[in-house]
């Protein structure tokens, strides 16, 4: 607008001036090319900006990091068509393995050009009983509005209540089925004029947790800050959070992600211990209680007395003792002396474990297990949040009690935001580090 009226503003005065001397002639036609350059050069900045735009937050979506999260505020005219879908089976196991999942369904119905039907995940743990899984929609835990509104233009999930015609792609599964054949098939589906007309592309077999991994953390990352809970539950974290920061005015707290529940326990030795009989590796994955109080009480610099809040699913846990041995200067608090039980108490596992994990995320100071997924998300958000907020490089105030840190402390942790896949979270690793 501001353009258009200068243009017409150097235009009037043209007439006026058509019997003045040639050398005023020349300066008037010298004015107008400079105006008229100088739109055409916002013009082209314009278009340039809006271009380099669309095309960060379609490649890897760094532009959260970019514009601080606010992606809602932005209109992306680009993204996934909003009238072909892709459909997903069940999503299931731990609160993390789901997300990793869905964040791999969206990925995927992004290659496609398509929109994510809304999966079901699952509200309970149970891993071979598919009768026992609960089915919850997504939009029970997440917000689904918030979800489209911060990653629109990247990945979009739909509400997909009528059943519609699908094409079925089954998914191949074992070690002959390679990654480069899974990416085959999807390019195929894209570029086969006969499967891309079809409204449904639904994908069947192993769920989304087991496929390949095509895309880079940076992709994930994205896809994790739209998850946001839905109003009622993320007024509960923040009345857990606020108990814990009102303890004698503390206002600070740090979270010990204690995994040392019974599912934990058998399932770590069994890694350990086929690590070391297949590949000669000596992983510490399993870390005892008493372990984690001496690796969380040796933290260079840990700030003395500290509210520290032990993140535990007390109803799997066989050691009643979570509360005695804490050193000097630490005092725990978990769901009953913090009196939250009632809180919990309401929802099945997957809602009590999205809660600890906000109680986490918001943490001060976070102290977690590298070889967990509900751990290593949390990390991998703060990260995120830290390098957007120019906190340093990613690690200040978040710890892996399993690896020994200097002074018998705990290693200080930051996810390694350029890493190619997402195998290091999926499935921890020993080798975390801060750069
Ligand atoms: N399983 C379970 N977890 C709970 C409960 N209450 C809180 N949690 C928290 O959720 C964590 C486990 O979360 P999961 O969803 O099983 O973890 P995950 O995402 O599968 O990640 P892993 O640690 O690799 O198993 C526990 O360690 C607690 O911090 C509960 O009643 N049951
Ligand atoms: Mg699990």
């Amino acid at each position: 607008m501001a353009m258009a009226m200068e243009g017409i503003a150097v235009k009037l005065p043209m007439k006026e001036e058509s019997n003045g001397g040639s050398s005023l002639r020349f300066m008037k036609s010298c004015q107008i090319s400079f105006v008229v350059y100088r739109c055409l050069f916002l013009l082209f900045c314009v278009l340039l900006s809006r271009v380099l735009l669309q095309n960060l937050r379609r490649s890897n979506g760094v532009l959260f990091f970019l514009n601080g999260g606010q992606g809602e505020e932005m209109e992306f005219t680009v993204g996934v068509r909003s009238n072909k879908f892709v459909e997903v089976p069940q999503i299931i196991w731990g609160l993390n393995n789901q997300k990793i999942a869905l964040a791999r369904a969206a990925l995927t119905a992004r290659k496609l050009n398509r929109t994510l039907l809304m999966p079901k995940l699952s509200a309970s743990l149970f891993y071979k009983n598919t009768d026992l899984l609960q089915p919850i929609p997504f939009d029970k835990i997440f917000s689904l509005d918030r979800f489209n509104s911060r990653c629109r233009g990247f990945v979009q999930i739909a509400r997909g209540s009528k059943p519609r015609e699908a094409f079925v792609v089954r998914k191949g599964s074992g070690r002959r089925w390679t990654a480069s054949k899974d990416l085959a098939q999807l390019d195929e589906c894209v570029r086969n004029p006969d499967i891309d007309r079809h409204e449904v592309i639904r994908l069947e077999g192993k769920h989304p947790f087991l496929w390949h991994d095509h895309w880079p953390v940076n992709d994930y990352a994205s896809v994790f800050e739209c998850l946001d809970l839905v109003d009622e539950l993320s007024a509960e974290a923040s009345g857990v959070v606020a108990k814990l920061r009102a303890i004698q005015n503390s206002t600070k707290y740090v979270a010990v992600h204690m995994r040392i529940e019974k599912d934990w326990m058998i399932h770590c030795k069994k890694v350990e211990n086929r690590a070391k009989i297949k590949e000669g590796k000596n992983l510490r994955i399993c870390s005892s209680r008493e372990e984690i109080m001496q690796r969380v009480s040796k933290i260079p610099g840990l700030e003395k007395p500290s509210v520290v809040y032990l993140a535990v699913a007390d109803d799997l846990l066989e050691d009643k003792t979570l509360l005695e041995g804490w050193s000097q200067g630490l005092v725990p608090y978990e769901k009953k002396n913090l009196g939250v039980v009632s809180t919990y108490a309401k929802y099945p596992y997957l809602i009590k474990s999205a809660i600890d994990y906000e109680v986490c995320l918001q943490a001060d100071v976070f102290v977690g297990n590298s070889f967990s997924t509900f751990s290593s998300l949390v990390v991998l958000q703060r990260t995120v949040r830290k390098k957007r907020g120019n906190f340093g490089n990613g690690c200040e105030g978040t710890y892996a009690y399993n690896l020994e840190g200097p002074g018998g402390g705990s290693q200080r942790w930051a996810t390694n935001m350029s890493d190619s896949s997402l195998a290091a979270i999926s499935y921890g690793s020993n080798h975390v580090s801060c750069t």
